[in-house]
């Protein structure tokens, strides 16, 4: 430990005296920076790229060659010629064999038309030794123009390169909880970016970059509005507008979604009902559709949160979810538009288990959509928590196709301020086995359409952007919507692969600057999930706008948005008992893993507390009982923390200021609230457990009433 140390510190102080100092940065230019690649680096990505020839005959191929054009010049210098044929070794040759002939000829085996992949590869042409990215498609074009520099960006070589990709998801979507007011529900980055009043004339050169941000990564939709849907989004005024960004977004491969709300013929459209058995209301939705596509041709489809949470929906009217899917992918149908209707349905009339419910509600109705319906279930069955086992839709739908919904913005993580890297969790849930059809049924198989055969696939995330100048609300945030972006593109790569890329392009890839950074993200999610909620316990925030701790709260309208709902600590132990003796929650999920959660003794501890009301006494792997592992968890969260603020202050010399300082700050407040979460939780569940806190571990800074007593009337993310 000590050598590791000193090797460390030796390797730091020599950074520091060939490192240039870094000039100050405001984020904005995200991991698009195209700083200047240095020696030898440059010197042989110039003999690489010693012309460009790259004809931009449509509205996508133009903006592969600027990317091309911009990313070049700030990595060498200068950007290479454009020529319109290959005269030179080390040409690079973009476009489709449409757009540039030559390609044609070369017999490139590219990926199929519309799957959106492309291949960059070395070869011979008219004798001279070129670079290729080429596609079938000009979206591929672009795609692969991106993953040239972002080779560059992480420096690989570009000498003999054989890559072809291929996206293994169809729709690969943000969702922007973005009202038309600008406000945006569950997000810590400043307002919407979607400027509604001054559309459709003014095209905020802002989308521009977040489309180019967008395209670097794959991510082919966005959903523009809030699922908790605002009917006025779908009049004309507004159509228009939404327009424009189609407009301004269309080059870059991101089509356009909205959300519908389900009362909407009533709320506009001056019908008395919004019963989907009504026909009346079906032609209504037909029109509505009809009128969308003439102001968006491309128009990809609709999103639905239907009887949740309060919003209007098919169970109105005694229809069933398949019944609303229906009648609006009907709608949609004609026009190649599909619908996304969430899972997201849980009943506080209904005296069962909240997780349960969605798995009640959608199995039965599994191959009784139309095909242009994917449902799109959340990667857990409560709300996106810190740690949540995967869904149990996944894999119990095999007629069905199910898209995944993870947030990218951090409602439940530590809003803005809390570094939490997510690829971990993503990972996480996509490696999870189902189980449905033996060993190996991932949920990324399952979202892939691999397992089932699905036709249409699709994943999406909701958005952590907003007009703070560096998008997401922190710099570390960035690292979440461009890890869920590559994870999207390909459910395979590795989170810590993803994070030492980010790191290279955002931060810069010195050696010591990347494996360290890279080693804090890598347990920043597990320390947010020790200092809030460990062991599978859950929904211990607080109330309303869920900012810090109140896992005593028993309150409110209704009991299943409360903590002690969920965590049902009592003099004799704690947890939700999910098991066949409690809920039965378990019995959702197929035979092995049904019987792995189930089971006190091979539940793996994170989900402990998720599927098992346990004694304070239960003896833990770790030989402590379950109170003190409790305390220790809590205790080691806050220790990550106030590591990461170390290391962070020891790579200031190898960051510019600004983000530096930013982070710094945002560490301290996140060592603080972490403590706060700790001491929070700690008292309050000492107060039921009636035990003393472990040896050696600091009790509670506060008496329990001085954490109950806090307020936050104006916490943000509402
Ligand atoms: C859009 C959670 C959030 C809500 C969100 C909801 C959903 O309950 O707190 O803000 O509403 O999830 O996903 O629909």
């Amino acid at each position: 430990m000590a050598a590791e140390r000193a090797h460390r510190a030796i390797c730091l102080i020599f950074l520091l005296l060939v490192a240039p100092v870094a000039a100050a940065e405001d984020g904005y230019d995200l991991w698009l920076r195209y700083k200047p690649v240095e020696e030898p680096w440059a010197t042989r990505y110039r003999a690489t790229l010693t012309q460009l020839v790259a004809p931009a005959d449509s509205a996508t191929l133009p903006a592969a060659a600027t990317e091309l054009d911009r990313g070049l010049r700030g990595l060498l210098g200068t950007a290479p010629d454009r020529a319109d044929r290959v005269s030179r070794d080390g040409a690079l040759v973009v476009g489709t064999p449409r757009s540039l002939p030559v390609l044609a000829e070369l017999k490139l085996q590219l990926p199929a038309p519309g799957s959106q992949g492309y291949v960059i590869r070395s070869a011979t042409v008219d004798g001279h030794s070129v670079l290729i990215v080429a596609a079938a498609d000009d979206i591929g074009v672009l795609y692969g123009a991106f993953h040239l520099l972002r080779l560059m960006q992480t420096r690989q070589p570009l000498e003999r390169l054989e890559l072809r990709e291929v996206p293994a998801i169809q729709l690969r979507m943000l969702n922007h909880w973005d009202n038309l007011d600008r406000s945006v529900e569950r997000g810590y980055a400043g307002q919407s970016l979607w400027d509604w009043h001054k559309l459709p004339d003014y095209i905020d050169p802002r989308y521009i970059d977040y489309a180019r941000a967008n395209a670097s990564l794959g991510i082919n939709g966005t959903v523009l509005t809030n699922v908790n849907a605002n009917a006025v989004s779908l009049r004309p005024q507004y159509l228009q507008k939404a327009a424009a960004l189609a407009g301004a977004l269309r080059p870059y491969g991101i089509r356009v979604f909205l959300t519908a709300r389900f009362a909407a013929p009533m709320e506009i459209g001056g019908l008395r009902t919004a019963d989907p058995a009504d026909q009346a209301v079906r032609q209504w939705w037909e029109a509505k559709v009809a009128e969308i596509y003439r102001y968006i041709p491309d128009f990809g489809g609709l999103l639905v949160k239907a009887n949740s949470e309060g919003q209007p929906g098919p169970q109105d009217y005694g229809r069933s979810h398949a019944d609303g899917a229906n009648m609006l992918a009907a709608a949609l149908a004609p026009f190649g538009g599909v619908v996304m209707w969430r899972t997201f349905v849980y009943s506080n009339e209904r005296p069962d288990d909240r997780a349960k419910q969605a798995y009640n509600e959608f199995v039965p109705l599994d191959g009784q959509f139309r095909d242009n319906v994917l449902l799109q279930v959340k990667n857990g069955a409560i709300d996106f928590q810190p740690r949540e086992p995967f869904h149990p839709l996944f894999g119990a739908m095999p007629r069905t196709p199910l898209m995944m919904e993870v947030q990218i913005t951090k409602e439940y993580l530590g809003f803005a301020t809390h570094l939490a890297y997510l690829g971990p969790m993503y990972e996480e849930v996509l490696r999870a086995d189902t189980y449905r059809r033996g060993e190996g049924s991932t949920v990324a198989k399952v979202i892939d359409g691999s397992l089932h055969g699905y036709r249409r696939t699709g994943i999406a995330g909701v958005a952590n952007i907003g007009t703070d100048r560096n998008w997401s609300g922190s710099h570390f945030d960035q690292a979440n919507w461009y890890a869920f972006g590559r994870l999207a593109w390909n459910p395979a790569l590795s989170a810590e692969n993803i994070a030492r890329e980010w790191v290279g392009m955002t931060f810069g890839n010195a050696p010591t600057l990347v494996t360290r950074v890279v080693e804090m993200m890598m347990k920043s999610r597990q320390a947010v999930v020790d200092y809030m909620t460990p062991l599978g316990l859950h929904h211990l925030m607080a109330e309303g706008h869920h900012y810090g701790p109140q896992p005593w709260f028993g309150g409110g309208p209704r009991i299943d948005w409360t903590p002690v709902y969920f965590h049902r600590a009592d003099a004799r132990g704690i947890g939700f008992d999910r098991s066949a003796s409690g809920s039965n929650a378990v019995a959702q999920y197929a035979a092995p893993v049904a019987a792995r959660f189930g089971d006190l003794k091979r539940v793996p501890e994170d989900y402990l507390l998720w599927f098992h009301h346990v004694p304070w006494s239960y003896r833990m792997q770790s030989g402590r009982t379950l109170w003190d592992e409790l305390v220790h968890r809590y205790t080691r969260g806050v220790d990550v923390v106030r590591d990461m603020r170390k290391e962070w202050e020891e790579l200031a010399p190898l960051v510019d200021r600004e983000r530096h300082d930013q982070v710094a700050t945002f560490l301290r407040i996140q060592e603080h609230e972490a403590l706060w979460w700790r001491d929070a939780c700690i008292a309050y569940f000492q107060s039921i457990s009636q035990r003393p806190i472990p040896p050696g571990l600091q009790p509670p800074e506060h008496p329990l009433d001085y954490y109950q007593a806090l307020e936050f009337p104006y916490a943000p993310g509402h």
